[in-house]
């Protein structure tokens, strides 16, 4: 199946109710303000966030003076036109080392989907024959180094782990370590996401960003923010606060296959000006994708590209 056609299934519950309700009150012809009005509650509701949400309408207002929109199709494209706009202003590609091992460190809430898309990158270079291994710097779930092993081993990718409990900070050390006298092509760093101690999960997460940054140069080359895609403004909140303690050059959005809401994708590279890279469609080591703004900004208003 294509990207598009799953976000467009993953994404179907949000454009359909935000379709139905511009259906609704959609007139052949110019935007009125209340029209626009009406517009930009639906948006609102839809988790596109305030920032984007005023964008989309101001750009509309601005059309709408020498534009008449005579189907309501053509409003739907329009607005994915400018949500496609949205993205591309903050769009950059996975970042890769020039030499030496590439780093990447993924952060996120628990149950985000961080080790799933380690998982899921691990496969993805495995296959192309590079060299991964996996730092298992979540020490503080106990499961979650087994499940990083079985991934290790279904991938062949190599894994660094300690002790339950110990420094997560000596694990990213000896993974870095690692990574460099083993020649890998790629470090793929796990981490905790407990929030009730957030203090110290960000002070952690610190803590593994500035020993990667130590142990090899130019990493982390992207830290990523994992986010659950059926998460509402809740996404939103979660971005700030990791975006103030460490750097985040990526969004990941996982569970686009699920029932997705997909708007807050828009609110945080609006808002916070982070690109999405890469978009988890299930929970197999294939269903990892690059992000696509045009697959994604078309799916959420439920119309086809071109
Ligand atoms: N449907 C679906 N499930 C996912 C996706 N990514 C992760 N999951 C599931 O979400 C749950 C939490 O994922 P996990 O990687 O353990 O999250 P972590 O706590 O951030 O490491 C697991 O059951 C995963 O299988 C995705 O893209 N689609
Ligand atoms: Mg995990």
């Amino acid at each position: 199946m294509s990207l598009f056609q799953r976000l467009k299934q993953g994404l179907a519950k949000t454009s359909s109710s935000i379709r139905n309700k511009i259906q609704s009150i959609f007139q052949p012809g110019a935007l009125t303000d209340e029209f626009l009005e009406e517009l930009e509650a639906v948006l609102l509701q839809a988790d596109v966030g305030v920032e984007a949400t005023a964008a989309l309408i101001d750009a509309l207002r601005d059309d709408s003076r020498n534009k008449s929109f005579e189907t309501v199709e053509d409003l739907y494209r329009m607005m994915a036109e400018k949500v496609v706009d949205i993205f591309a202003a903050v769009d950059a590609p996975l970042k890769v080392a020039d030499e030496g091992p590439t780093v990447y460190a993924m952060v996120g809430v628990n149950g985000s989907g961080k080790t799933t898309t380690i998982a899921k990158l691990a496969h993805r270079y495995t296959q192309q024959n590079k060299k991964v291994i996996l730092a298992a710097a979540d020490t503080f779930r106990a499961a979650a180094d087994d499940q990083l092993a079985v991934w290790a081993k279904r991938t062949g990718a190599d894994l660094v782990k300690h002790s339950h409990g110990s420094d997560p900070g000596a694990v990213a050390f000896d993974a870095a370590r690692a990574a460099v006298a083993r020649k890998a092509d790629l470090l793929l760093v796990d981490t905790a996401g407990r929030l009730h101690t957030k203090k110290n999960l960000m002070e952690e997460l610190k803590k593994i960003i500035r020993v990667l940054a130590r142990e090899i140069p130019g990493a982390p080359h992207e830290i990523i923010l994992v986010i659950d895609g059926t998460t509402g403004q809740n996404g939103l909140i979660q971005a700030r606060e990791f975006a103030q303690a460490v750097d985040i050059t990526g969004l990941c959005i996982t569970k686009l296959d699920g029932s997705s809401k997909g708007g807050i994708a828009v609110a945080i590279a609006s808002e916070l000006g982070i690109p999405v890279k890469l978009v988890g469609v299930g929970e197999q080591a294939e269903d990892l994708r690059d992000f696509d703004a045009r697959s994604f900004a078309y799916s959420l208003f439920g119309i086809d590209p071109d």
